[in-house]
């Protein structure tokens, strides 16, 4: 299976248009040694034809244009997305849909039954999506168990499981979290049994996560934040990274420590906020990670599994 990162940054991108951090301000003026990242969107194919898209980031457009193999050119209207995954019903991860609005043939999206229910009351998309192309809306199972395929995807097979997280700031349920708010996607390519676990918005490792991950040759997890309070330290949010669904990389049960028990996987870290540490290729952080054997995602990597 090839994996492209389509964004590797959290909400906002990299630089983050009215952020004057230390991350934000370097990148700028060319004071650190970063690169410059979209928003969070990964797509995935097992025959390099036919794509599945996971997540619909507002910078989408640009992202399509510097992958050149979801344009595949076979008829004068034409895309190689086969099919659309929502993890999870946030602004960074949806409302890319609208500029992915044209044409007669409808999106065909797949979500869980929460993510449908923002995605057409709180931040009505789909409805929005009807006057124009349309969508077919697909059910995303979320009991572990059950797998399901995106049509005109061959070769690669999903199963679902939920993760406790916060529905988003909009939510008629923001403050009342269900099951299949946010999900994470086993991924197996048929032909050749590898698989990737993708969870950009991993909060806590449940009991029912381990199974699942012991049996990825990739893991792609929430690299949000290093410290658990990186936001409040900065003086720009109150809220701490695991109260808004963020496992941070440091500290007791952060991230490092939760990938040290998968030393055979390759283990990427996406949905990077604009504070992050780690953006910085020579800083403390990126080195502790590189010891860990952790990798950072960036806009254009491939994984090939
Ligand atoms: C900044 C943002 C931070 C940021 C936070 C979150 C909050 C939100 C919620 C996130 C993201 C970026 N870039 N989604 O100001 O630096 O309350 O649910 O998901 O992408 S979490
Ligand atoms: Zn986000
Ligand atoms: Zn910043």
């Amino acid at each position: 299976m090839h994996i492209h990162v389509l964004g590797s940054a959290a909400g906002g991108g990299f630089p983050q248009w009215n952020c004057n951090c230390p991350n934000c301000d370097g990148l700028r003026k060319g004071k650190i040694k970063a690169k410059k990242r979209t928003q969070s969107s990964i797509c995935v194919s097992a025959d390099g034809i036919n794509w599945v898209l996971f997540n619909t980031s507002p910078d989408i457009l640009q992202q399509i244009q510097d992958f050149a193999p979801l344009q595949p050119g076979r008829a004068i209207r034409d895309s190689g997305i086969a099919g659309i995954v929502l993890i999870d019903a946030q602004i960074d991860h949806t409302t890319g849909l609208l500029m992915l609005r044209e044409g007669q043939v409808k999106r065909e999206i797949y979500c869980t039954d929460m993510v449908y229910q923002d995605l057409t009351t709180g931040n009505p998309l789909l409805n929005i999506l009807g006057h124009y192309c349309g969508v077919n809306r697909h059910d995303v199972p979320i009991d572990g168990m059950q797998s399901f395929s995106v049509e005109g995807a061959p070769g690669l097979r999903f199963t679902a499981v939920a993760l406790k997280s916060a529905a988003p700031p909009y939510s008629p349920h923001r403050n009342d979290p269900h099951p299949g708010d946010t999900i994470g996607v086993l991924i197996e390519d048929t032909n050749n049994g590898k698989k990737a676990f993708y969870a950009p918005g991993l909060g806590e490792i449940e009991p029912h996560l381990p199974a699942l991950m012991q049996q990825a040759d990739c893991i792609m997890v929430d690299g949000t934040f290093w410290t658990n309070t990186e936001m409040i330290d900065m003086g720009l949010m109150t809220k701490k990274a695991r109260d808004i669904g963020h496992n941070p990389q440091s500290g007791p049960g952060g991230m490092m420590e939760v990938l040290d028990a998968y030393p055979d996987a390759r283990r990427v870290l996406i949905h990077i906020n604009n504070t992050n540490p780690i953006l910085r290729e020579d800083s403390a952080e990126r080195a502790e990670l590189e010891r860990h054997g952790i990798e950072v995602a960036y806009d254009g990597m491939d994984i090939i599994l």
